[in-house]
């Protein structure tokens, strides 16, 4: 008997973004992404090689927060190593190449047109460079997203489903945050065994049913530390190996996901504060309790979170709290109490950001073509 070979749509696997063989190589060109920030709920937090997460995460897409990349291309006579230009905001950033160039040459077996052109690379935030917000998950994702769309016009063929996936999987490898930021509302990102289709390898939009209240939710970001991180994320996802809570802390997030579905959809919004709280301060117990240990929120970071506490005790209002690996406070609740909120930021939390600075952001519908 002849056994049929069906190839499985899914889950997709590494050689799966290999590229299909290209038809043409145009001499010169240019394409512009422009690709949001993220907030997680469930956090990821602890990696193993290359870039696969130790546990699931889930987050908001976020909108205003963005970053805007243009990938020009030419070709070169010599085809043998990666070369680039980088300008961030309008100026040479010698300082941000090394990271591209590493992270150029982990996608190169996978976009294999790197090495024939020479590019150059111009990005710009939206948001305040020293504002505290990581760019590297706008950043690799608009970068990524420039990529898929050179391959494209090397591969007119390829298809729209694989262009996305392909964008998250390279985005993965330069930042693994960053395959959160290409598509829409809410992306989930980790093998988990109750979410079908779920990898470790890219983001994935949500599957399941997902309450109207939490397409528009908003996000205000409480600047409360501009400055420098005194430990990167990198270090931190370093220190979860060996980490004496670790296996805990990635069951806890599995567990989180399951329980998030039903509050997702159902739109129960005490169950989904006293999850996201949770998992906000366990990032941070996390740290605190890494060897050597390390500490990012600073005592505004506590103020804020205090007086959020008291705010919701006292007036009901569906008002929380999310953190990022740093000292800034995402300050999140559904766009129907938009006009409370914005006045009890004023009123009581402006007042504990960095030169009273926030930024307004809410649920987005992910990375954007800019035509130029
Ligand atoms: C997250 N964070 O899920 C978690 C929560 C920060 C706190 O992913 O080393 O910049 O580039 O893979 O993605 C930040 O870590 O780390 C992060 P790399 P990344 O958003």
């Amino acid at each position: 008997m002849t056994k049929l070979y069906i190839k499985p749509i899914f889950p997709m696997t590494e050689k799966d973004f290999l590229p299909n063989p290209y038809q043409e190589f145009p001499d010169k060109g240019g394409v512009s992404w422009k690709a949001p920030s993220n907030i997680a709920l469930v956090k990821y937090w602890g990696k193993k090689p290359v870039q696969i997460p130790a546990n699931p995460s889930i987050s908001f897409t976020l909108d205003n927060c963005a970053t805007t990349t243009s990938l020009s291309f030419a070709k070169k006579e010599k085809s043998d190593s990666i070369s680039f230009d980088l300008m961030f905001e309008g100026r040479p950033k010698d300082d941000f190449k090394p990271k591209i160039q590493t992270f150029l040459e982990r996608v190169e077996r996978y976009v294999p047109f790197l090495k024939a052109y020479h590019f150059t690379i111009e990005t710009s935030n939206s948001f305040p460079h020293s504002s505290g917000i990581a760019s590297s998950a706008s950043g690799m994702a608009a970068l990524s997203l420039c990529l898929m769309d050179v391959e494209k016009q090397l591969d007119p063929d390829l298809d729209e489903t694989l262009f996305y996936q392909k964008a998250s999987y390279l985005a993965r490898l330069g930042s693994g945050s960053a395959c959160r930021s290409i598509k829409g509302h809410l992306v989930q990102w980790g093998q988990h065994a109750n979410i079908p289709n779920s990898s470790d390898l890219y983001g994935l939009e949500y599957p399941f049913e997902v309450h109207a209240d939490f397409k528009g939710y908003c996000d205000t970001i409480l600047l409360v530390h501009k400055g420098q991180k005194q430990v990167s994320s990198t270090v931190g996802h370093q220190l979860m190996h060996g980490h004496p809570y670790a296996a805990n802390r990635f069951q806890q997030a599995f567990d989180h996901l399951d329980q998030l579905k039903p509050i997702l959809k159902n739109g129960d919004l005490e169950d989904f504060i006293k999850l996201v709280e949770s998992e906000a301060l366990t990032l941070h117990a996390m740290m605190m309790t890494s060897m050597p240990c390390f500490m990012l929120m600073k005592p505004d970071t506590l103020e804020i979170i205090q007086k959020i506490w008291q705010y919701r005790e006292e007036t009901k209002t569906p008002v929380c709290f999310t953190l990022d690996a740093g000292a800034n406070v995402h300050l999140l609740y559904p766009s129907s109490e938009k006009d409370k909120v914005c006045a009890f930021i004023e009123d009581e939390l402006a007042q504990h950001c960095e030169n009273g600075q926030y930024i307004h952001d809410y649920v987005g519908a992910g990375a954007v073509k800019i035509n130029g």
